[in-house]
């Protein structure tokens, strides 16, 4: 087993992570930057390192003083949990080179992952159904040749993006050489890379994701999937699981897919194959090779504990369950809880004054807040994860709505209305799933009301 291992996070994920490894024996260091002393997970720690600055580059994202504070206290293993360093392959790769294990994938395959149109053909090979698109990387010189096999509108988007940031939409035969030029430029300068592809544009998709186990030697197990599909800005804001609505003999050769092809990859550890899916059908986009912020709607659904399933596979100790073993049961809402506007949507941190959370049966808080605690402006402003359980998405809805009457957050500002009387109030998203762009369109209508007709 791991004896000691170090977290190279901070906030609700450190915490969760702390409780994944007092479950399994495990000793635990935290780190943190000068900004984060106050932090509740280093309250349950064995040992906490101050590893610099407030500013991320010189504190969470720094690799040798990460390195250097698991030396100093004989960690054997480093968990990235989600963002910072955890889909960086240089880290991965320096972590092993030290001696040390990496919770995560190999990092050959977060770099084949990284690279989304590496990425695609792996999956594609593999037998996973993807985006009509582009075969191998867009130059200026066969973009017209690969577009007319594509069609239009298309979309360009950056082989080291991901997540939204440098699409580019293309409506016209004629705007394409130049969006394409321009994509580059773009992704150039925000990635390093200017390598770019093209997908056929779906144009009301719903974003549905299939969560993974790998034990790194050929076998790889399903946890059944998510639906993502409520976002703004590409930030998500509630996931459900399962997606709702899908029927069997589509989400089951799905399923299968994407063990197939994390089998056929020799996969290891947590992994999440992002799909979007629009008229019964599933088209890939994205792998992500991390534990992902809504990993606890795909615990309360199947029961299995998806961080120690980590630790127990980065430990060796392969897969805990078989695939015949792994039941979906019932419905899963999680609210994602951030210190912000209602009205702009910017981080607003602050200090918390009071603090209490909702419990019971099917109710969990995920969080690192107390009261008192003071929310730092260098990090991201989730403060907490809501997440409820129902035999059906209807009692699930309830359930999250009674939790979200009891959650008394005060001295900051949260987005506490936002779940409560825009999405979970409204009869569109209680009736079905809504695809990708509800939240934005419903937020839009919000502001600007349009007179009825009488
Ligand atoms: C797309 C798409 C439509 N068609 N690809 C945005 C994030 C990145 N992971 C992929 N994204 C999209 N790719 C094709 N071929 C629409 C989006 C998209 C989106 C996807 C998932 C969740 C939210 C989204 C919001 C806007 C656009």
């Amino acid at each position: 087993m791991i004896k000691k291992l170090l977290i190279a996070n901070r906030g609700e994920i450190a915490l969760r992570i702390v409780r994944a490894c007092k479950q399994l024996g495990i000793e635990t260091v935290g780190v943190y930057s000068t900004a984060d002393a106050n932090l509740m997970h280093l309250r349950f720690v064995d040992e906490a390192v101050c590893i610099g600055k407030p500013n991320a580059n010189q504190s969470y994202l720094d690799i040798n003083t990460l390195l250097t504070a698991a030396e100093i206290t004989g960690a054997d293993a480093i968990h990235p949990g989600y963002g910072f360093l955890s889909e960086n392959a240089e880290f991965a790769e320096q972590v092993e080179q030290a001696g040390l294990t990496f919770v995560g994938p190999h990092a050959d395959h977060i770099r084949l992952m990284g690279n989304k149109v590496s990425a695609i053909n792996a999956m594609k090979k593999a037998g996973v159904p993807t985006v009509p698109g582009s075969v191998g990387p867009v130059t200026l010189h066969n973009a017209e040749e690969q577009a007319r096999d594509i069609g239009f509108p298309l979309l360009i988007k950056a082989a080291s993006g991901g997540g939204g940031r440098g699409m580019r939409i293309v409506e016209h035969f004629d705007q394409l050489v130049g969006q394409v030029q321009a994509a580059k430029q773009e992704a150039e300068l925000w990635f390093g890379d200017d390598t770019v592809y093209m997908e056929r544009y779906l144009k009301n998709p719903r974003h549905v994701e299939v969560q993974v186990l790998g034990d790194g030697n050929g076998n790889a197990i399903h946890l059944y999937d998510r639906d993502c599909s409520l976002q703004r800005r590409h930030q998500k804001v509630l996931e459900e699981a399962p997606a709702p609505d899908i029927p069997d003999d589509v989400r089951e050769p799905i399923l299968m897919a994407c063990v197939k092809a994390s089998e056929d990859i020799n996969y290891r550890g947590a992994g999440t194959f992002e799909f979007l899916y629009e008229d019964g059908q599933f088209f890939f986009i994205e792998m992500n090779t991390r534990v992902q912020v809504e990993h606890p709607v795909t615990e309360m659904i199947t029961g299995i504990d998806v961080v120690v399933e980590q630790l127990k596979i980065a430990a060796g100790y392969g897969l805990s369950y078989r695939q015949n073993e792994i039941v979906a049961h019932g419905h899963a809402i999680e609210c994602r809880i951030n210190a912000e506007d209602s009205a702009t949507f910017m981080p607003c941190p602050g200090t918390v004054d009071q603090f209490f959370t909702p419990n019971g049966s099917g109710v969990r808080f995920d969080s690192h807040l107390y009261p008192g605690y003071e929310i730092p402006s260098y990090y991201d402003s989730l403060i907490g994860k809501l997440i409820c359980y129902g035999q059906t998405r209807q009692q699930a809805i309830a359930k999250t709505l009674q939790a979200l009457d009891e959650l008394i957050i005060t001295g900051i500002k949260t987005n506490m209305a936002l779940h409560r009387d825009v999405i979970l109030a409204d009869e569109d998203f209680t009736r079905e799933a809504q695809n990708i762009h509800y939240l934005e369109d419903k937020l839009l209508k919000k502001n600007a009301p349009v007179k009825e007709k009488a």
